[in-house]
């Protein structure tokens, strides 16, 4: 059965009605955009000849979303927020704005209200007997290579089994365990002590791998670090590290990874005296270079339902 029935007055007046497109009451961008959204995926079930039991698996699944409260996470891994990440790139370039530490997706495990402190924060609250020793260290400078003072450099990341503390389903984590905030002194240093982290895989049982399952692709992520930057005069910029050589790297499930955004990794002894659990550990260098505001404007704030706790 083919039948088209998309390009009918009957159709077309029902997507009309049911989006309220021109309508008094109601939002005219969110009509707007529920008329489009509505009208394409019709016309897929049309095209496609999508039929009822395929629908109502659809629906369904978005109850198992919610309730798994994993729509984000869909987000990160359908390439959505690679997406918008994308277009962001490319409203750069449009503007002639190039160069500064490349963005990438924020994710949905950041968690507000990390501890601020002065240059360097230690970040290990809990003990993980599988995770050596980590410096994270950098500059963060504009895009002319002079340090920033008093930008704050936020940054999270997950433990030896990939799980981020808020969000662990073992429980083992304290709030804003490997989760920190620093702000840097007029040098623009910032330096966080934390163990090393492992990549993220999606919950087993969760709608989002069900989805990936569905479509043949795994649910995991190399081994990463996150950042927020913010700096008076400069725009906030959102991205990640890669920890080098996670065989992960270029097979990321959320598309995350960038060539420049993946920086040795360097064996150091010496971790005693700053207070950490072995005298060999690793070190990080990332310095993040931020560019100035836009017309006086930071269009790269982004707006989203975001977790938050009390330090
Ligand atoms: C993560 O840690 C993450 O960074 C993303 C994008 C998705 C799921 C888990
Ligand atoms: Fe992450």
């Amino acid at each position: 059965m083919s039948v088209k029935v998309f390009e009918t007055k009957d159709v077309q007046d029902l997507l009309t009605a049911a989006s309220n497109l021109g309508g008094q009451a109601g939002n005219a961008r969110f009509q707007q955009i529920t008329h489009r959204l509505l009208s394409d995926l019709f016309k897929a079930i049309d095209d496609l000849d999508i039929t009822p039991d395929e629908v109502w698996a659809g629906v369904h699944y978005l109850n198992k979303l919610g309730q798994d409260g994993e729509a984000a996470l869909l987000a990160a891994g359908i390439g959505l927020e690679k997406y918008l990440d994308i277009r962001m790139d490319a409203a750069d370039k449009a503007v002639g704005l190039e160069g500064g530490t490349p963005r990438t997706i924020e994710g949905p495990l950041y968690v507000a209200g990390a501890p601020v402190r002065e240059g360097v924060s230690r970040i290990d609250i809990n003990p993980d007997a599988d995770a050596g020793p980590l410096v994270i260290r950098g500059t963060v400078t504009d895009l002319e290579g002079k340090p920033l003072a008093g930008a704050h450099v936020e940054c999270w990341h997950a433990n030896s089994k990939g799980f981020y503390s808020h969000f662990d389903p073992t429980g083992a984590q304290t709030e804003f365990n490997l989760r920190g905030a620093v702000k840097t002194g007029a040098d623009g240093k910032y330096e966080f002590r934390t163990l090393m982290p492992v990549g993220y895989g999606c919950p087993p049982q969760g709608a989002t791998q069900q989805l990936l399952d569905g479509l043949g692709r795994h649910g995991n992520r190399p081994a990463h670090v996150h950042f927020f930057v913010t700096s008076d005069d400069h725009r906030k910029l959102t991205t990640q590290f890669n920890i080098e050589g996670d065989p992960l790297i270029w097979d990321d499930f959320a598309y995350a990874t960038r060539e420049e955004l993946i920086p040795p990794v360097v064996e150091k002894t010496g971790g005693a005296a700053l207070g950490l659990k072995a005298d060999t550990y690793k070190e990080i260098e990332f310095n993040l270079t931020l560019t100035a505001l836009l017309q006086g404007k930071d269009n790269q704030i982004v707006h989203r339902p975001r977790a938050s706790a009390e330090a």
